[in-house]
């Protein structure tokens, strides 16, 4: 409800649109066919990730949170360090909600910082910048809309401060492993020596517990998937027939791979962006992965990107990690 978009499908951006057709068509055309899960997030998908977040199955949320109302302090002494101003940029800030209990124990403390919220959403950056100034008084915020990477190159030339990530909600997962080194890597090449990350990843466990987050009773990650062939339609005239694709969830617990496809009921035709695409009854669309890790393998991404893993917080039951990684 936080996020709703007032933009019109004609009011949206071109380039956007060109993009996510173009992207669109590359995944369907390609074979095995794909959909890029950065897609999921329109005004409705916002909503539904919301309704997954409340979903009783869907753990990671509440164990990240968990740590950081009952971590608090701790989380805030490691990210204050040396006690030298700097900028805490959140990638993927999203409502900042767990966020917003650090930033408050450090507003309390009278730490010298910025909050640098990085949203490839407007509409949360919008959002953030309304709502974080009268929950969160004195705060001072400087939201970025945009590209990661982008972001992070444009916070370095506004400060020159030290700065601290902040990549939470296990958002890494959604990279397959070698992305996700990768991704540390090129992070790592816009930090210098002091700055800091501190990182939210979920971890392997029974292999139950997590297909069940990813597979609620409720439905809500099933109509999640199918928002995308939605959007599809609205936003580049395609003609889905979404009754006719269903959501499979699967959890490998050898990878840590939890994947999640849109299986086709029928052979049927799909027309979009001015072409045909054909789809055979019981091909699949790969939609998502959520990576889960050993503390092990965090450890050692972390070394080969060329961080110290410096502090682990973990939840009661030992089901998520926040990690800090020096440079
Ligand atoms: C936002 C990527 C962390 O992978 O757990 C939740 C997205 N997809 N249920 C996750 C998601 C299906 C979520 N992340």
């Amino acid at each position: 409800k936080n996020f709703e978009s007032t933009l019109t499908p004609q009011m949206q951006d071109n380039n956007t649109n060109q993009q996510f057709c173009a992207d669109v068509m590359a995944g369907l055309a390609a074979t095995p066919k794909y959909l890029e899960a950065k897609y999921f997030y329109d005004a409705a998908g916002d909503e539904l990730f919301q309704e997954i977040m409340n979903a009783p199955e869907y753990y990671p949320t509440n164990c990240e949170l968990e740590i950081f109302t009952q971590q608090t302090a701790a989380l805030a002494q490691a990210i204050i360090a040396d006690g030298s101003p700097f900028d805490l940029i959140e990638l993927g800030a999203g409502d900042a909600m767990k966020s917003t209990h650090l930033l408050r124990h450090l507003l309390d403390k009278q730490t010298d910082f910025t909050y640098v919220p990085i949203d490839i959403s407007g509409h949360v950056i919008n959002y953030l910048n309304e709502t974080l100034p009268q929950t969160l008084p004195g705060l001072q915020l400087e939201g970025l809309t945009g590209e990661y990477f982008d972001m992070l190159k444009r916070a370095a030339q506004i400060s020159t401060r030290r700065k601290v990530v902040l990549f939470l909600g296990s958002n890494i997962g959604n990279m397959p492993v070698s992305d996700a080194q990768g991704f540390c890597t090129e992070m790592r090449k816009h930090l210098s020596e002091g700055d800091s990350v501190l990182i939210g990843i979920d971890l392997k466990k029974n292999p139950k517990t997590i297909l069940a987050a990813y597979n609620d009773a409720g439905g809500v990650t099933s109509q999640f998937n199918l928002n995308l062939l939605t959007r599809i339609n609205h936003e580049l005239q395609g003609n889905f027939n979404v009754s006719q694709f269903e959501h499979y969830p699967m959890y490998d617990p050898e990878t840590g791979a939890c994947k999640s496809y849109l299986i086709s009921l029928a052979d049927q035709q799909v027309q979009l962006c001015d072409e045909t695409f054909v789809f055979k009854k019981d091909e699949y669309i790969y939609m998502e992965i959520s990576q889960k890790y050993t503390v092990t393998q965090t450890n050692e991404m972390a070394a080969s990107a060329g961080f110290k893993p410096v502090n682990h917080f973990f939840d009661s039951k030992g089901w998520f990690l926040d990690a800090i990684w020096m440079v």
